[in-house]
Parts: structure tokens; C-alpha cells; sequence
């Protein structure tokens, strides 16, 4: 029954949040629930948005910075305040880092009390901390900018070179309450949030000409090109022009690793030899040695075509001859539309000598794989992995730790674009879990944590949230008794060394504590079994790997950057 003097239908600030992510087809929010947001995790529940609640708020920030990257949508994280947002913080930065797009959503406490610094409850200036650590940061005050904030929230994170946004909602935001209608009037749905950027003809054209007159190019793909997802498009122009090319590490599988251009077995070559590099959604950052060094060959030897949404990127170590600024899915097609029907493939002596190349240190490698040592070592354990990832091509590879992590990029295979996972621009550990739970969630696929023991350590709690929400993921521990090796020694007794943990932990229990399956793997056969059947039931499973605690080197392969003392003692 109506009538005229009925009081119109309200509603508030929780309802507002809710409804304006949604109409952002935002499906999925990443929590630590407490005051002041508990009851938007409820609320979001109950209005149909999955909500993955976590142990610790990093995690659940690297989990919406990899749902961020793998599906082009802002990933959320939802936490408390002060505590909880800092926790988050490490993960906004992060994702910020890496160009992935999310959106750090913390409630917070009463601006009046902040702001005169009278000792509130969990009292902090947070849009004021968030600021210099993300690519945006914003307040709302008052429900009826609820909509506004998050859809500037989402534009901030999704255009342009994608990032974190912080979103900083007060306590007493949720509660206000405002006419529903006009509520509904006030959201905003995003149109376009990630607007193509067309690159300028004259720039397509200089970077054409550069590549044709190339004797020796070479085109490195970066993270930002798997992000891009314009997959079919990158592969026809490597394969149109029959420029070999290289794969940083989260952009391996956009085209399989084992595809006839790759020349990532003889990497150290191509980066000293080529004398045209185009870099498509690569930074020359400390990855790439900054474009100079040994690792670039003779100086000034080489002419660099970039490609990347962000035109300050240029010039940002060494000269870019050709900038091409925009998304990389329109530069590339672009460059495709302008290589025209006689575009010559490079000369045969460069990319000959690259497969010759490539054929040995190939049959170099195979040999070591085979190998089958007493004692499980970083490559006869990752060979396991190996052909586990070739036999299921879709699964997700996760990876973090020093030795685990170089090693398992070389010799762990992709065959999929947007499989890879790992640490990133900044090398940070924590990431595994809160990426492999990620991953599970947005894409429903197997995925394969290869986890360091010391990097499993710190996000080891979330395997509970892998339990709980029944996810299919396998994490394998290699365990080497610590951080790079396991021998190291206090000279002075007592105490163990720093790099080293507990012998013989054994990590698989973590698993079993929780409901999931717990195997201890000693051989390549006994981590085969366990992968094979982890993979095929989906059940949550952590194997520990035993691998030989003298097997690593001290910082995997970034030895280089470890300083030395001067004085031998
Ligand atoms: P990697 O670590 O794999 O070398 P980086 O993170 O250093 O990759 O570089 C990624 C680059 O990709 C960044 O400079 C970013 O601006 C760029 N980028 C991300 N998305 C796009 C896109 N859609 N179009 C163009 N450039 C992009
Ligand atoms: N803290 C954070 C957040 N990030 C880091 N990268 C480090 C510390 C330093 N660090 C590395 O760079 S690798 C690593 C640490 C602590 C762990 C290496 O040990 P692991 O791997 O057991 O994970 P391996 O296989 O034993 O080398
Ligand atoms: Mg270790």
C-alpha cells in the first residue's frame, strides 16, 4: 500500500559504496574486516559481491593488485584504518610499481579528531600518507559524492599508465543516510575508463623506418604488453617481421617459451648484439640494466623504439631514436597496419647465429634437467614443474623467492599470455599467496605457487584463506633451510646465522592444519605425484619440497647488487 505521505525510501552510505561498485561491474573485493567496515563486507556479501577476507591486509592488497592485472578492472582492497590501511599500503605501492590498477578502499577515523590530533581510535592521516605511494588519492565526505569518488577512483587507476588509488571513506560516511533516488542519480558508471591512445602517424613512421633499417633487432616484450591484452596482435608482429624476441619475466607465455623467435636462451647475446631494440611495454629500468653497461654490449651501439602509454617513460635512462607513445594495442596495430605486404625478415646471420645459439645452451640445459641428484636441487625439483606446466598450460605460475625465483623463470616454461606471476619491478617477497588466491578467484584455474621458504614465510597464514575458500592451489615450498642456502654459520655459536631457519621445517603441515593435503617430497617422483594430483583434484594442497641446502648462490642471479665490504675481514 502507498500513499502520498509516505516518507520517501532512504538510503546510505554503505549502500551507496555497494551499489556504485557494482555499477562498475566490480564483482570481487579483498578484506580485512574491522571497525568501521565490517558491515560493508557483510553488506557486499549479501548484495552478491564475492568477498575474499584475509588474514593480513598486504595480502589481500597483492590479491586485488593481480586480479587488477589480469583482468584490465581495478582490484579492491578493502581494510580498517591505520593499521589495516598501512598494511595495505606495502601492496598499493607495489601495484603502483608495477602498473597494475587497484584500488586501496580504507575507512578511517573522525576528520575532526585527525585533524586536531586528539587520539582517536586507530588515529591517522592516511589520504596524506597515501598520497606520495600511489598514483591518486582521494576523501569522501558526504554520501552524495560516493559515486564520484569511486568513479575517479577507477578512472585514476585504469588510465594512462595503470596504478594504485587510494580511496580514503570516514567512519561516519557509511552511516549517512540521503534520499534513494537521488542516491541512485549521483553514481556514476564509468564510460571508457581506459580510453585508447592512438599513437601520432609520424611517430609510427619513424619507428617503422629505425626497425627496417635494423641488422640486428630485437623487440623486448615487458608486463605492461601482457597487461595490454592484444595478444593475437603482438604475435603477428613478431612473426611478420621475424624479429627475434626476448620475454621479461610476466610477459613469458604471450607467446609460448618454446616458439622459434624466443631468444631467451641466449639472452646475454641478443641484449649485447642487437643493434635495434624495441621495447613494447618494458621499462629500462635496473631489469634491463638501464639500457648501458656490459649487459648493452659496446657502448652507443645500439637505437632504442619504445613503446608505452606513458611519454615520460622516454629518455628515462638512455635516448629513445624512436618514442612511440600510446596503448600498446593501438601502436602495435599500427606498426602491423605499416609493415605493408614485402617487409624483409632480419638477416639470416643474425637470426641463424641466434638459433645456434639457442640450440646449444637448450641441449646445455636439458642435460643438467635430467640429471637426478641424491639429494632434490633447484633444477631437477623445477623440472618436475616443468613438464607439470607444459601438460596443463592454463594453470597460473606464481613465484617468488631469490634462487627459486630465478631458476623457476628460466626453466619453468609459459605457453599463455598472463600466466606468470612473480615479484616484479621491485623484487618484493610476500607476494605468493595473496597472488595465487587472486588468481584462483578471478580465473577459476590451477594454479602453481613456486615459493621460496623464506618467501612463503611471509604471507605463509593466508593458506587458511586457501582452505577456507576451497581454492585450487598448489604451493610448493623449496625448502632449503633458508634464505638463499641453508649453511650458513655464526661465527661466534650461539645463535643461527640470519639466512638461516628451523632444519627441516615441515611447511606442509601449515596445509594440513587447515583441512587442505600436506605432501613432504624428497624426490622428483614423490613432487610429481603430488603436483599431478594437486592439479588434477583442485584441492588445496602445499608440498615441501626438499631441496639441497648448499644448491643456491647468495641473491640468486642479482649477486651483482649485493655491496661488499671493502675490508676482507
Ligand atoms: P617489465 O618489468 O616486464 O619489464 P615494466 O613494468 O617495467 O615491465 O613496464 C611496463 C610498462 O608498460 C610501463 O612503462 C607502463 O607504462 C606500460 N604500459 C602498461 N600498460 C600499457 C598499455 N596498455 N599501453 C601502453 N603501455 C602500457
Ligand atoms: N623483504 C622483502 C619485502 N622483499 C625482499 N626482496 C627481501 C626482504 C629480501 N629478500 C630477497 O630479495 S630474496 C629473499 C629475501 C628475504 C628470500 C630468499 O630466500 P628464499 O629463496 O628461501 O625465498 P631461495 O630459493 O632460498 O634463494
Ligand atoms: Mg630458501
Amino acid at each position: 500500500m502507498t500513499n502520498d505521505t509516505q516518507a520517501p525510501e532512504q538510503t546510505d552510505g554503505f549502500h551507496l559504496v555497494i551499489d556504485a561498485l557494482k555499477l562498475n561491474g566490480i564483482d570481487t573485493i579483498f578484506a580485512v574486516p574491522g571497525i568501521p567496515i565490517t558491515d560493508l563486507t557483510r553488506k557486499a556479501q549479501a548484495e552478491g559481491i564475492r568477498m575474499i577476507s584475509f588474514r593480513h591486509e598486504q595480502h589481500a592488497g597483492n590479491a586485488a593488485a593481480a586480479a587488477g592485472f589480469l583482468t584490465q578492472k581495478p582490484g579492491i582492497c578493502l581494510t580498517v584504518s591505520a593499521p589495516g590501511f598501512l598494511n595495505g599500503l606495502t601492496a598499493l605501492a607495489n601495484a603502483t610499481t608495477n602498473c597494475f590498477p587497484m584500488i586501496l578502499i580504507s575507512g578511517s577515523s573522525e576528520r575532526e579528531i585527525v585533524d586536531l590530533q586528539q587520539g582517536d581510535y586507530e588515529e591517522m592521516d592516511q589520504l596524506a600518507i597515501a598520497k606520495p605511494l600511489c598514483k591518486a588519492a582521494y576523501r569522501v565526505l558526504h554520501a552524495e559524492d560516493i559515486g564520484v569518488g569511486i568513479a575517479r577512483a577507477i578512472r585514476s587507476a585504469l588510465s594512462g599508465r595503470p596504478g594504485g588509488v587510494y580511496l580514503d571513506l570516514p567512519a561516519k560516511l557509511f552511516a549517512q543516510s540521503m534520499d534513494a533516488e537521488a542516491g541512485k542519480r549521483s553514481l556514476i558508471k564509468v564510460v571508457d575508463p581506459a580510453p585508447r591512445q592512438l599513437p601520432a602517424s609520424d611517430s609510427v613512421q619513424r619507428a617503422l623506418d629505425l626497425l627496417k633499417g635494423a641488422k640486428r633487432p630485437l623487440i623486448v616484450l615487458g608486463k605492461g604488453a601482457a597487461y595490454a591484452q592484444c595478444d593475437a596482435d603482438i604475435r603477428a608482429l613478431i612473426e611478420k617481421t621475424g624479429i627475434p624476441y626476448l620475454p621479461m619475466s610476466m610477459a613469458k607465455g604471450l607467446l609460448p617459451d618454446t616458439h622459434a623467435q624466443s631468444a631467451s636462451a641466449t639472452r646475454s647475446h641478443v641484449l649485447a648484439e642487437a643493434d635495434v631494440v624495441m621495447l613494447v611495454g618494458a621499462r629500462l629500468n635496473w631489469l634491463l640494466s638501464h639500457g648501458k653497461g656490459k649487459t648493452w654490449g659496446t657502448p652507443a651501439s645500439k637505437q632504442f623504439i619504445q613503446i608505452d602509454i606513458s611519454p615520460t617513460e622516454m629518455d628515462s635512462n638512455v635516448p629513445i631514436a624512436a618514442p612511440l607513445v600510446g596503448d600498446i594495442g593501438s601502436c602495435v596495430s599500427a606498426l602491423l597496419a605499416g609493415l605493408g605486404s614485402s617487409w624483409a625478415k632480419p638477416p639470416a646471420d643474425w637470426t641463424q647465429g641466434i638459433t645456434e645459439r639457442k640450440e646449444k645452451n637448450q641441449a646445455k640445459m636439458a642435460a643438467t634437467l635430467a640429471l637426478n641428484p641424491a639429494t632434490m636441487n633447484f633444477h631437477s625439483a623445477l623440472n618436475v614443474i616443468r613438464n607439470a606446466v607444459k601438460a596443463r598450460p592454463d594453470a597460473i605460475v606464481v613465484n617468488e623467492g631469490a634462487n627459486t625465483l630465478d631458476f623457476a623463470r628460466s626453466i619453468v616454461d609459459m605457453y599463455e599470455p598472463r600466466k606468470r606471476l612473480d615479484v616484479g619491478t621491485w623484487g618484493i617477497m610476500g607476494i605468493g599467496m595473496g597472488f595465487a588466491v587472486a588468481a584462483a578467484v578471478v580465473t577459476g584455474k590451477p594454479v602453481i605457487a613456486i615459493e621460496g621458504d623464506s618467501a612463503f614465510g611471509f604471507s605463509g597464514m593466508e593458506v587458511e584463506t586457501i582452505c577456507r575458500y576451497n581454492l585450487p592451489v598448489c604451493v610448493i615450498v623449496f625448502n632449503n633451510n633458508g634464505i638463499y642456502k641453508g649453511t650458513d654459520v655464526n661465527p661466534l655459536g650461539g645463535d643461527v646465522a640470519p639466512t638461516v631457519f628451523v632444519k627441516n621445517s615441515r611447511y606442509e603441515m601449515m596445509m594440513q592444519a587447515f583441512g587442505g593435503v600436506g605432501v613432504l617430497a624428497n624426490t622428483p617422483e614423490e613432487l610429481a605425484k603430488a603436483l599431478d594430483e594437486a592439479v588434477k583434484s583442485g584441492k588445496p594442497t602445499l608440498i615441501n619440497a626438499i631441496i639441497d641446502e648448499t644448491a643456491g648462490t647468495e641473491s640468486g642471479r642479482i649477486t651483482s647488487l649485493n655491496p661488499q665490504s671493502a675490508n676482507k675481514k
